[in-house]
């Protein structure tokens, strides 16, 4: 029909083939292809039934996102796939789907308008659209409740995730599963169903059912968008359009959805979230590290430590199927850090997120010992032990002895120069920062920090290795703190210098928190210990500046022994089930140190808490990219939302600044600076020239990105 959808013909069975690598998106030319090809079907008197299947690895995983800046920016007009669809399920004859790999979005919203599903056992369907900050647009809300009722439409809907071909079949999406070949088999299906009359999935209405039933439905899905999707609009409007196919007739729900569909795609919300996508997948891209950079292959791996860190890294090898070794210089360190591990998997497989026979497997692929013995063997050792140069210096000279020539070191340092750490050994291009973050076995950000020496071997196996262990890697320049650290490091001075200044400390979390942040920034110090930054300060004593405001109180607590949860008290106190609380006592700290400290104390608004701590991310991003320890805005935006808990609705810091406006963003950090000094606000060069240059950080990207092609 056209070169992206084919038209064949077996017997009196057409087949239709769409054929747009690598995912077969709706790219323009797709649904006009379909809906050509299903016209010639119903046209030619030798063909009974109709055929549809996705070529390569899978059915179709959706619209083709890249349309939709298209459509945003005005260059495209709307997509319009609903006449499409219905002349699918208008053909007089039978239409069956044959899906295998993902019918996720659109392209499920096409199997819908098919007569038929048939499905391999690994195949996936799914409305993944709010994912986007979106719903689906081509009556997928509208069709989905009519097959699998209106509960599963609506989890499918607005929690967006996808479904199993088995669990498919029970809730009436699919009709048959295809063991073997596809293909035969749904030919074979189409054989039995020619000539019989075709159900219409638009017809149907028995699983509708009644209003009073289906509004607990509603009510339900409401309270839990709300908590579990806490500030994202795309849920709420899923629900909505869902709820609109109860109420309405087939025709006029649609009307609604795309009505919905339209202020969704406009949001600033579902832009973020497409940057997110793409990001997610730009930040594997390395303009100097070519694709086809030979990898080293990693068969076994071996973290030094089990503590929090090196436990969650060791959980990361065993989850991929890497067999792994963890040492521990202590026994009891070394039975608290497989009890660790123990119990994370237990809780897995009591929330059904697997079963005991995979985490027995897991358990028996990490190695807990004492010694070295076995080092020798691995393909990537990861040091995971305390903070601290000297002593990573000493594990790195320790194991440089005992690897095998092209084994990689890793470090987990989180600050510290990972040149410094590869001098230490015999071997500095295979030495590379793997910074995880905390919990390491949950939280997807791997920052890959490359030293001067590592190769590009090295990087390439890195990056490959994060997919592995299905992370999101992230590479970093050498610097203090890398990408992440450097960063947050601003984001909690402000934080802190804010109670100083009059904030309660719950004012400055509730302000974070309801900005959409996973948790406040003294509750995130207080999750991660205290005594963490607390070592790392008195690491870089030497580099502070004099006469440069500093904060003062986590210091205090920290003498005063408040290490955070760990001790029971640090910002907040914690009762046994590691609730807080505000504490008066750190109330009184606060403000004793502040009135010491000549601090003036005053009524601080939410707004300001935003501003000062999130400005202070983004003008600290602005140096990293100028100074090129990140590649591109949106790989900051990818390390912030993958390894700091910031909101994916709003892009990341970077993009965040874009959709207030560059410029607007420079004006306040300007009033900060002159009510704070130059040394903590000078604005970053490159701020002040995108906004005089009336750019964005995205513009930043592409310009880069347009010069590495030329
Ligand atoms: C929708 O359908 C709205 C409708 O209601 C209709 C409205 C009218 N478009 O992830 P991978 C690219 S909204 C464009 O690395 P995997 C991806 O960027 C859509 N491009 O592979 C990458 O490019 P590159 C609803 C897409 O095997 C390459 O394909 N659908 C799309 O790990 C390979 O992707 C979704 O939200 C797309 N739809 O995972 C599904 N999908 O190589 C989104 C992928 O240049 N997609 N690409 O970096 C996915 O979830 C995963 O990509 C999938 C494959 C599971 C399909």
């Amino acid at each position: 029909m056209n070169e992206l959808v084919k038209f064949t013909r077996q017997g009196e069975v057409g087949v239709i083939t769409i054929d747009n690598p690598p995912v077969n998106a709706l790219s323009p030319g797709v649904p006009e292809g379909i809906a050509a090809a299903i016209d010639a079907a119903a046209a030619d008197p030798d063909i009974r039934a109709v055929v549809v299947i996705g070529a390569g690895r899978t059915f179709i995983a959706g619209a083709d996102i890249r349309e939709f800046g298209k459509i945003t920016s005005g260059h495209r007009p709307r997509l319009t796939l609903l006449p499409q669809l219905l002349r699918i399920e208008d053909c007089p004859k039978p239409v069956v789907m044959a899906i295998h790999g993902t019918a996720f979005g659109g392209g499920l919203e096409v199997a819908m308008a098919g007569h038929y599903r048939l499905a391999v056992p690994s195949a996936q369907v799914g409305q993944p659209e709010v994912k986007l900050g979106i719903i689906p647009g081509a009556g997928g809300t509208q069709r989905l409740p009519r097959l699998a009722g209106v509960a599963k439409a609506v989890e499918m809907c607005a929690f967006g995730e996808p479904v199993k071909s088995q669990d498919a079949l029970t809730a009436g999406i699919v009709d048959r599963i295809i063991e073997g070949d596809l293909l035969s088999g749904a030919i074979g299906f189409a054989r039995e169903v020619a000539g019989k009359p075709a159900p219409k999935t638009r017809e149907r209405s028995e699983k509708l059912t009644d209003s009073s039933g289906n509004a607990a439905v509603f009510a339900t899905a409401r309270e839990q968008a709300r908590k579990t999707r806490r500030g994202q609009t795309a849920p709420m409007a899923a629900i909505d359009a869902v709820e609109a196919a109860t109420k309405l007739p087939f025709d006029q729900g649609c009307e609604r959805e795309a009505e919905i569909f339209r202020e969704c795609l406009f949001s600033t919300q579902s832009k973020a979230l497409i940057h997110a996508f793409f990001g997610e997948r730009t930040v594997a891209k390395i303009p100097d590290i070519p694709k086809d950079t030979p990898t080293y292959e990693i068969r076994r791996a071996a973290v030094v430590g089990a503590g929090t860190m090196g436990g969650g890294i060791a959980m990361n090898y065993a989850n991929a199927g890497i067999p792994v070794i963890v040492k521990e210089a202590a026994q009891d360190a070394l039975d608290r850090g497989m009890a660790t591990i123990r119990k994370n998997y237990e809780n897995s497989v009591k929330k059904g997120r697997f079963s005991q026979a995979v985490m027995d497997q897991r358990m028996a692929l990490i190695k807990p010992q004492l010694t070295y013995d076995g080092f020798e063997q691995a393909d990537i050792i990861v040091e995971a032990v305390f903070e601290g140069m000297a002593l990573k210096k000493q594990v790195f000279a320790e194991i440089d002895k005992i690897a095998k020539p092209d084994c990689i070191l890793a470090s987990n340092t989180s600050t510290l120069d990972i040149d410094e750490i590869a001098s230490a050994t015999t071997r500095p291009h295979l030495v590379i920062g793997h910074h995880f973050f905390s919990p390491a076995n949950v939280m997807r950000l791997l920052e890959i920090v490359r030293g001067k020496a590592t190769s590009k071997q090295v990087i390439a196996t890195s990056m490959a290795l994060a997919k592995k262990l299905n992370k999101v890697g992230v590479l970093a320049g050498n610097c203090r703190g890398f990408i992440g650290n450097r960063m947050i490091h601003c984001y909690g001075r402000e934080a802190q210098f804010l109670v100083e200044e009059g904030a309660a400390v719950e004012a400055v979390d509730g302000a974070l928190y309801d900005f959409g942040m996973a948790m406040g920034p003294l509750a995130m110090g207080d999750l991660a210990g205290l005594d963490v930054g607390w070592r790392i300060r008195k690491e870089f004593k030497h580099l502070e500046k004099p006469g440069v405001r500093r904060p003062l109180v986590a210091d205090l607590l920290c003498e005063a022994s408040r290490f955070g949860q760990k001790t029971g008290k640090g910002w907040y106190i914690y009762d046994a089930d590691r609730k807080p609380s505000p504490d008066p006592e750190v109330a009184a700290l606060i403000e004793k140190t502040a009135r010491e400290a000549g601090i003036e104390r005053r009524n601080i608004t939410a707004q300001e808490i935003v501003e000062r701590t999130i400005y202070a991310l983004v003008n600290e991003g602005a140096r990293i990219l100028e100074e090129g320890i990140a590649l591109r805005s949106v790989d900051i935006d990818m390390v912030y939302l993958n390894g700091y808990g910031f909101p994916a609705w709003r892009g990341g810091p970077m993009f965040y600044a874009d959709t207030v406006g560059v410029k607007n963003v420079l004006a306040r950090i300007q009033e900060f600076e002159k009510r704070h000094g130059p040394d903590l606000w000078a604005p970053a060069p490159l701020l002040k020239r995108l906004a005089d240059s009336a750019k964005t950080f995205a513009s930043f990207d592409q310009d880069k990105e347009t010069a590495a092609g030329a």
